[in-house]
């Protein structure tokens, strides 16, 4: 009967929720400060990416990635500052005057003459840096304490009372004394500044120490924070993911992660490490498909190459070539693949040339080109693609070739007979 069928699909719903892979296996460990699911991204390429040894963007090519940022739905852009040359300037004056849906930000010194300089632009917001490390205040810019104080406090006033957002950022902050850190941002804090930022400027930081620090700011102001993170121990992704997980709400990111030196979270990496942790926060907000042209016209006015083993989009991102991993992955792709390629509009590769394939591998490979075999000859055809590919490496037309040709060779076995009988 009707009802009969219902309630055994109802039946059916109810057994499908408690399955345990109806639930993300992978999702972090949530608490009330964790900001992994509502997060925001500043992105530097424009600015921390200028740094980079190789950049050199012209506006015209400023334009485009702002556009392409844009359209990929990052929240904020920052832009470097207009007190580095008078280009700079009429650059940020420019993209201000676009109308993009991303806040603009420019990124100065904290003092009142930049400051005057980056309101002037037209800009959403200023960031204002200043180094708090005892490097940092003993070998470049000379201040103490007391002045950065004073001097950030006017700062912000002075950008608040002209109705742009404020960020103030401590450079250097993982080598900074604890206590210093702690009294400026709550001075900063009390005067009403947008966000405080956190820098691992040298990438010294771990995830551990990253987390511990922006887990005690967070008791200590009510404002948003920021994190930026260099990636000169290969932390930055790791320690970005740490700072949302202790409670910091933006993170700063360039494209392919260029910057000063080897640079700081890629946004790329970030949507990788994101999208595991979930999955539809990333996709509703970011438009995942466009990474691949983004990296490609960054990549293209550095002129650098994406790396290899770039997340997403590194040229094997998506290869499986291990016979055992083919096997698997052609018969479910979530057995060796934490990312679904089609969210980013990639897709998966199952490389049969080799010496590690299987036969699997090449059963898939024969049935693309329309090959009709049993799974003996499937076999006995592996086993010939596995003996010249321990000779030497092959192409992927070399494997083609030896599976047409074996296919060919059965079909003419098969002729053979009825031609003589003819
Ligand atoms: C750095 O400290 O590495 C910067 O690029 C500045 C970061 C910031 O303004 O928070």
């Amino acid at each position: 009967s009707t009802n009969g069928d219902r309630s055994d699909y109802r039946a059916f719903e109810t057994h499908q929720a408690s399955r345990p892979q109806a639930s993300n296996p992978y999702a972090p460990v949530q608490d009330f400060l964790s900001n992994i699911s509502n997060f925001k991204i500043i992105e530097s390429t424009l600015r921390e990416g200028e740094q980079f040894a190789n950049a050199f963007f012209d506006t015209e090519t400023k334009i485009k990635i702002a556009k392409a940022l844009d359209d990929f739905g990052v929240d904020y852009i920052e832009l470097t500052s207009p007190a580095a040359s008078e280009q700079s300037r009429l650059d940020c004056e420019a993209i201000c005057k676009l109308g993009l849906k991303a806040k603009i930000l420019t990124h100065v010194r904290c003092n009142m003459q930049d400051a005057k300089l980056a309101v002037a632009t037209g800009v959403d917001g200023v960031d204002v840096v200043i180094g708090t490390s005892s490097h940092l205040m003993e070998h470049s810019h000379g201040k103490d304490m007391t002045y950065i104080k004073n001097t950030a406090i006017e700062v912000i006033e002075y950008v608040k009372s002209q109705g742009k957002e404020i960020r103030f950022s401590s450079e250097d902050s993982f080598r900074s004394d604890l206590v210093d850190l702690l009294t400026i941002y709550s001075a900063v804090d009390k005067v009403g500044v947008h966000r405080v930022g956190i820098a691992d400027t040298v990438g010294c930081a771990t995830p551990r120490q990253v987390y511990d620090l922006v887990r005690t700011l967070r008791g200590v102001v009510s404002c948003d924070i920021e994190t930026h993170f260099h990636n000169d121990t290969g932390c930055a992704i790791a320690n970005a993911y740490c700072a949302l997980e202790a409670g910091a709400t933006h993170i700063d990111t360039s494209v392919i992660g260029i910057g000063e030196r080897n640079g700081i979270t890629p946004l790329g990496g970030l949507m990788a490490r994101m999208i595991v942790a979930d999955r539809d926060y990333v996709k509703s907000k970011y438009k995942l498909e466009k990474i691949k042209e983004i990296e490609d016209l960054v990549a293209e006015a550095v002129e650098i190459n994406v790396p290899f083993n770039n997340p997403i989009t590194g040229f094997c991102a998506f290869t499986h070539k291990a016979g055992i991993h083919a096997k698997a992955i052609l018969n479910n792709p979530s057995t060796y693949e934490i990312i679904t390629p089609s969210d980013f509009g990639m897709s998966r590769y199952v490389h049969f040339a080799s010496r590690l394939t299987g036969w699997n591998a090449i059963k898939s490979r024969a049935e693309q080109l329309g090959l009709n075999m049993t799974e003996a000859q499937i076999k006995s055809v592996t086993l010939k693609i596995k003996a010249l590919a321990d000779v030497r490496p092959l192409a992927i037309d070399d494997a083609d070739s030896i599976i047409r040709n074996f296919h060919f060779n059965l079909s003419a076995d098969k002729e053979r007979p009825l031609l003589e009988l003819s």
